[in-house]
């Protein structure tokens, strides 16, 4: 049973000002009073000041401040005590070890989230967005987060299952009396019904693989000829040096990796060998790894110089861009050259990496293709941004539009209800409702210990 009482540090460990130490469980208060002097529970909810001490040898660690939260009104539902203690390597390590001395057990990572669903303070769903704020690199990353922290998701799957029985009752005097031609509810007002269900879970499931890409960055991928500016514009949008620049074509050999945030979104930026051939054997192989690139691509920026170059070119460059399968940004490069003819593919946008001029229309255009539904979507619908949340919904999906078919084959009324059923579990497997520790276990691997 997970009500042994835990001790863990919240806080990352290293120079600072402040740690917090989170202790949790039944006994917990027993616990944090043979090492609190003084410690009291009579005023909970409130930051007393005591000092820490070993419980064995009564050595002073450090002056604390600590609240303590009787259960249920507490994080984990259980009674907890969270200590801030002075920051540093040795005092919040003491000071967990004094409350191991004194019986907490070190705690496993997520395992304070894990009590927190367990005692149902919060859902599966929620549960996974704690681990996405934190792990959050971007505004948009935080704010998807955050939503589904708020319930954003679990509340809209929770109206999809009242759709559902909604649906089945709709159905049940069918069920009851199966002989009857027609029973009190038209058949239309279940097709009405079910269509808006199917609809709504159909959208959601849309929503997975800009969601999902969310989580994980978009991968964009600079690609273009030699000498087209591809590593300053890489540099320009990183916001620095990363990648060598030089007026010799052929420069950039190896694809270079690098996390930015674009107009808000996360992104993945590979700068790449300019595709051209070339006898140079290190450079072959350079461009064989941009081809890896590309085809794993979210989307691809091409970049190439001037017009001039376009005409000369426009063979290769359709070969190329017919070949990829990710969508393709065009740009033309380095417009703050005077000799630059000013007239421009209506299709292109014009960047320079040295002036920094397009630089603000082309993050936006980025975010757009990469993101553009999220963004229509908003901050207010809810957006399913794991590979677990589109399989379940893939499945209640599945069993809604089964439940259609055999209501067209004229199926009796009983076994079509079994699929909307199935529909439910499904929907009940990503709130969490019925969670296998299995599951638990995979979504809880990748949380920080003191979580
Ligand atoms: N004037 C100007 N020169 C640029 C710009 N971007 C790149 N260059 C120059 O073009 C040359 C090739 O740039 P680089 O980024 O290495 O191109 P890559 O081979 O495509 O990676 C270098 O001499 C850069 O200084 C730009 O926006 N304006
Ligand atoms: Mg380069």
């Amino acid at each position: 049973m997970l009500s042994d009482p835990v001790v863990a540090l919240a806080t990352p460990p290293g120079r600072s000002a402040l740690a917090v130490i989170r202790l949790s469980g039944t006994g917990a208060f027993a616990v944090a009073a043979r090492c609190l002097r003084p410690f009291r529970v009579d005023r909970p909810r409130a930051a007393l000041c005591a000092r820490l001490v070993h419980p064995a040898t009564g050595d002073a660690i450090d002056d604390v401040l600590a609240g303590c939260f009787p259960a249920p009104r507490s994080f984990t539902g259980q009674d907890l005590v969270e200590i801030s203690t002075h920051g540093g390597l040795l005092v919040p390590a003491e000071a967990v070890a004094a409350f191991v001395a004194a019986g907490a057990r070190p705690a496993a990572p997520g395992e304070f989230t894990r009590r927190a669903l367990l005692s149902g303070k919060l859902d599966l769903l929620q549960a996974e967005a704690t681990a996405d704020l934190i792990d959050a690199g971007s505004p948009a990353q935080r704010k998807r987060a955050l939503h589904q922290l708020d319930r954003g998701l679990s509340g809209r799957l929770e109206a999809l299952r009242a759709d559902l029985l909604e649906l089945e009752a709709l159905i049940a005097y069918d069920i009851d009396f199966p002989e009857e031609d027609e029973g009190p509810v038209r058949p239309e007002r279940v097709e009405a019904a079910w269509r808006t269900v199917r609809d709504r879970i159909a959208g959601l499931v849309a929503t997975a693989p800009q969601g999902e890409r969310l989580r994980e960055g978009a991968l964009l991928v600079i690609a273009g000829p030699p000498n087209a500016g591809k590593s300053s514009l890489f540099n320009a949008l990183l916001g620095r040096e990363r990648a060598i620049v030089t007026e010799v074509p052929g420069t950039t050999r190896d694809a270079i990796e690098a996390y930015a945030v674009i107009a808000g979104f996360p992104f993945r930026l590979v700068d790449t060998a300019g595709l051209r051939e070339s006898d140079d054997r290190v450079e072959k192989v350079g461009i064989e790894v941009s081809r890896t690139y590309l085809a794993a691509a979210d989307l691809i920026l091409f970049c190439e110089e001037e017009a001039g170059s376009r005409e000369r070119h426009a063979g290769e460059r359709a070969t190329f861009l017919a070949r990829c399968a990710a969508p393709v940004v065009l740009v033309q490069t380095k417009i703050d050259l005077a000799d630059r003819p000013t007239a421009r593919p209506p299709d292109r946008l014009g960047v320079s990496a040295v002036t920094g001029e397009g630089l603000d229309a082309l993050r936006r255009r980025l975010a757009e293709v990469a993101f553009g539904r999220l963004l229509e979507l908003g901050d207010i619908e809810p957006v399913v941004t794991r590979a677990r949340h589109r399989v379940a919904l893939e499945r209640a999906l599945a069993e809604v539009e089964a439940f259609h078919a055999a209501r067209a084959e004229r199926v009796d009324a009983a076994a079509t209800a079994t699929h909307l059923r199935a529909a439910v579990d499904a929907l009940d497997d990503l709130i969490g409702a019925v969670t296998p520790d299995d599951v638990l276990d995979r979504v809880f691997a990748s949380f920080c210990v003191g979580k």
